[in-house]
């Protein structure tokens, strides 16, 4: 085990990185950087120098002390611990990687307009490796009903899972209809709400589910209003798995895919996605660092990854 710093950005010590890393199994980047809808830049870089390296170790990128926030031993060490960890297991750092790798690849998605729409891209640049339908903005539900009533006419049901995936404003706003009506047939299928707490993909304008207080292109003043508290509202729909995690929990959210997994019929479950522009915010326990690792600085209080299963 040791220990590597950059000094000079620019010029990229490729060459050095090279050498000092030769041979070695697992390089962990602890960023205090980032660049918006990717990891650390650093981590980017070092990827790219290692591509021509014979034997080069897995990189696994850590964003941290954003903000002037401190960085302590204990935060370095469970982040080094996590990549041990998920290097072991084979599981990697991305939030749809690693709700598809819960639901071993057997899933067809279905996503409205979104942040996650861009991740789809167009074939053949797309980086998603699972049936993906792109459906209209209040459609989620309806798309994801319709197309587990398919595979359950074709005699699929079983050996495949179908997801719904939407952002808040998506989930809470716009496809609430869609989404309460499939909890009254209990239509099966797993709803994963990534909350943001904003209309991220258009600009961070407000959504239902953006804090009270929190600054946004359409409440410059702060939002005045309560969120709306989607969980309970699920549970009071009273269907048969309901749970709430965090994207800085990567390994929560696989466990409770894997667990909803094993359950039929309407499963939500809403993960706090730490957000990248909102401001403000008068919710100051939320997780506030933009890392694709756990990352625990301030998240341990945080009322939106608390864990609410039921069922
Ligand atoms: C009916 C309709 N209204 C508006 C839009 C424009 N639009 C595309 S993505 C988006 C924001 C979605 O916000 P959210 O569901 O919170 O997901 P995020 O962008 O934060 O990932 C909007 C308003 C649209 N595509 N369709």
């Amino acid at each position: 085990m040791g220990v590597l710093g950059i000094r000079s950005y620019r010029p990229f010590p490729a060459t050095e990185l090279r050498a000092r890393l030769a041979g070695k199994r697992l390089a962990v980047v602890f960023d205090k950087a980032l660049s918006y809808g990717y990891e650390g830049p650093i981590a980017t870089d070092l990827k790219a120098a290692l591509q021509s390296a014979e034997k080069s170790p897995a990189v696994f990128g850590c964003i941290c002390g954003l903000g002037g926030r401190d960085v302590l031993p204990e935060d370095l060490a469970d982040a080094t611990r996590r990549a041990i960890a998920d290097l072991d297991t084979g599981l990697r750092d991305r939030e749809p990687d690693w709700i598809t790798k819960a639901l071993e690849g057997r899933v067809v998605m279905t996503v409205p307009a979104s942040c996650l729409t861009v991740l789809g891209g167009m074939y053949p640049t797309s980086s998603v490796n699972v049936p993906w339908i792109n459906v209209a903005f209040p459609s989620t539900a309806a798309a994801a009903a319709g197309t587990a009533a398919g595979l359950r006419a074709m005699g699929r049901a079983d050996d495949m899972t179908v997801l719904a995936m939407a952002g808040d404003g998506g989930t809470g706003d716009i496809g609430i209809q869609a989404l309460s009506g499939a909890t009254e047939r209990d239509d099966d299928f797993i709803y994963v709400c990534y909350d943001n707490e904003a209309y991220m993909n258009t600009g961070t304008q407000r959504s239902g589910l953006t804090p009270q207080g929190a600054r946004t292109t359409t409440t410059w003043a702060g939002k005045r209003e309560n969120l709306k508290d989607m969980p309970r509202i699920m549970e009071a729909h009273d269907i048969p798995y309901v749970a709430s995690t965090s994207a800085a929990y990567p390994t929560d959210v696989y466990d409770k895919v894997v667990k909803a997994r094993g359950i039929h019929g309407l499963r939500y479950i809403h993960m706090n996605t730490p957000r990248a522009r909102a401001a403000g915010t008068s919710t100051p326990k939320t997780p506030c660092v933009l890392a694709s690792w756990p990352w625990t600085a301030e998240s341990s209080c945080s009322t939106r990854s608390r864990a609410a299963s039921s069922g």
